[in-house]
């Protein structure tokens, strides 16, 4: 899949990440060579204008990381852009929990694949522990409800059959009725296949999915019809409020362009990709790996995350700069608040600030009372957070009341800032101390 698009932007960053330094010359040229190949690929030429003016700004802005060669931190910012590109965050089903019936409702034009992925999706569903139920809602012609009672058999899952010349609004309403009383919590409709420029059957879409009320409206698109795909996308989004694509047949030899011009010009973003006839060929769509898949390196990744390391040591030196200096403000720490979300352990975070190591007991640490915090600092302005001793107390009743909390509360927080702020201060000095003591000693 991909392969013209990986093959030409491979090229171009394995070219330039070699390079030890790169002029604006290099850049430029890379830039024009990485266009070629999004425009070669059938990207929207607005959404490759856009990614190549972003690329630019950035390559050439002031983001320097020292370890990594200005080759290869180009190639990071491709990369970047290409992930923000194709939607930054892996968008999971909205499913609800298992006591409430979650519906999805497939749609698309004929024949581009929400039989089989309606199939696969009940599949993968079901080996996640869900119990889903296919429904054979297209009563066009009578082999579609074959076809995918049949799937059904294959995978393991229950069917509900329509009969051929049914209204299949109808038939939604009676099967939800009847699926109430039964033990599926997940109900995938399959639905005809219909052109969005035809206004009765985009009405009858409209209200089956009013019957149906679903959580997922997925738009099952062929990614082999490029370009179009956008368009298609685009209509059924402004007339039936998709909430996800699918894209099918992404195993033959598509472009990629509309992939790639999906999420910005649709605003719809892409939630699984069809690799395959068979009904396990539906992975889902990370964005992050495609754009390491169109970078065509495996190696990219690795580079990327030495590239992220090394910005987080920068900000972590930054960090023991201000508390050696007693800079450090809440704004700063505030900040670790988010780095924390990021990676994940408040553990990781408190290990990697200067000093701090061991000095934390995980167990100890309160995620509520992070929130609070959190929310304090938030209701201050940016003044009190570089300076919190301008917080008296007519502004730290504002900041109370900003955050849902109570004064008492607050005063709490700036206590427990300006104590950590002094040990901090302490710690590093005296890490300090003994590495003189050290270099006397030899
Ligand atoms: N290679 C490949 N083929 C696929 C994929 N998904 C579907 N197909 C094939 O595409 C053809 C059409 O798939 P269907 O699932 O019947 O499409 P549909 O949208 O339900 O079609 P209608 O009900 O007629 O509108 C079948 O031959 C599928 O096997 C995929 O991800 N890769
Ligand atoms: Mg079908």
């Amino acid at each position: 899949m991909l392969e013209g698009l990986t093959k030409n932007i491979s090229d171009v960053v394995r070219n330039i990440s070699g390079k030890s330094s790169i002029t604006e010359k290099n850049i430029q040229d890379a830039v024009d060579q990485i266009k070629v190949a999004l425009l070669e690929a059938d990207v929207n030429l607005r959404v490759v204008r856009r990614f190549i003016n972003r690329t630019i700004e950035e390559a050439t802005g002031e983001a320097v990381i020292r370890s990594v060669s200005p080759g290869e931190q180009f190639v990071k910012v491709v990369h970047d852009r290409l992930v923000k590109l194709l939607g930054e965050e892996r968008q999971e089903l909205q499913l609800k929990g298992p006591d409430t019936k979650s519906v999805i409702l497939m749609v698309g034009l004929q024949g581009s694949g929400k039989t089989t992925t309606a199939a696969k999706l009940a599949r993968k569903l079901k080996e996640e522990g869900r119990k889903p139920v296919l429904v054979a809602a297209d009563l066009t012609r009578p082999a579609a409800v074959e076809q995918l009672a049949v799937l059904a058999e294959r995978v393991g899952v229950d069917v509900q059959k329509g009969r051929s010349g049914e209204d299949p609004v109808a038939f939604v309403r009676d099967v939800l009725k009847e699926e109430k009383r039964g033990d599926h919590d997940t109900v995938i409709i399959d639905t005809a296949g219909r052109m969005q420029i035809d206004e009765d059957l985009m009405e009858q879409i409209r209200r089956v999915k009013k019957t149906a009320d679903p959580v997922e409206t997925l738009l099952v698109l062929d990614a082999m019809t490029g370009q179009n795909a956008v368009d298609i996308a685009k209509s059924f989004h402004e007339s039936l409020e998709v909430s996800g694509v699918i894209f099918s047949k992404f195993d033959s030899d598509t472009r990629g362009g509309a992939a790639l011009s999906m999420k910005t010009v649709t605003g719809c973003p892409i939630k699984y990709i069809g690799t395959g006839e068979r009904p396990e060929d539906l992975e889902a769509f990370y964005p992050e790996r495609i754009a390491t898949r169109i970078l065509g390196m495996g190696d990219v990744v690795s580079l990327v995350e030495k590239a992220q390391a090394t910005v987080e040591q920068d900000e972590a030196e930054e960090l023991q700069k201000k508390i050696q200096t007693a800079a450090f403000t809440l704004q700063d720490y505030l900040d670790q608040f988010a780095r924390l979300r990021k990676m994940g352990s408040l553990e990781s975070v408190m290990e990697m600030m200067p000093g701090m190591k061991g000095a934390v007991d995980p167990d100890a640490v309160d995620e509520d009372q992070i929130k609070k915090e959190e929310a304090i600092i938030l209701s201050m302005t940016r003044g009190e957070r570089l300076n919190h001793r301008i917080l008296g107390p007519s502004r730290r009743k504002r900041v109370a009341k900003g955050s849902g909390t109570s004064v008492y509360e607050v005063n709490r927080l700036l206590k427990k800032f300006e104590k950590t702020r002094q040990t901090m201060k302490k710690v590093s000095k005296n890490k300090k101390y003994q590495q003189k003591l050290m270099s006397q000693f030899g």
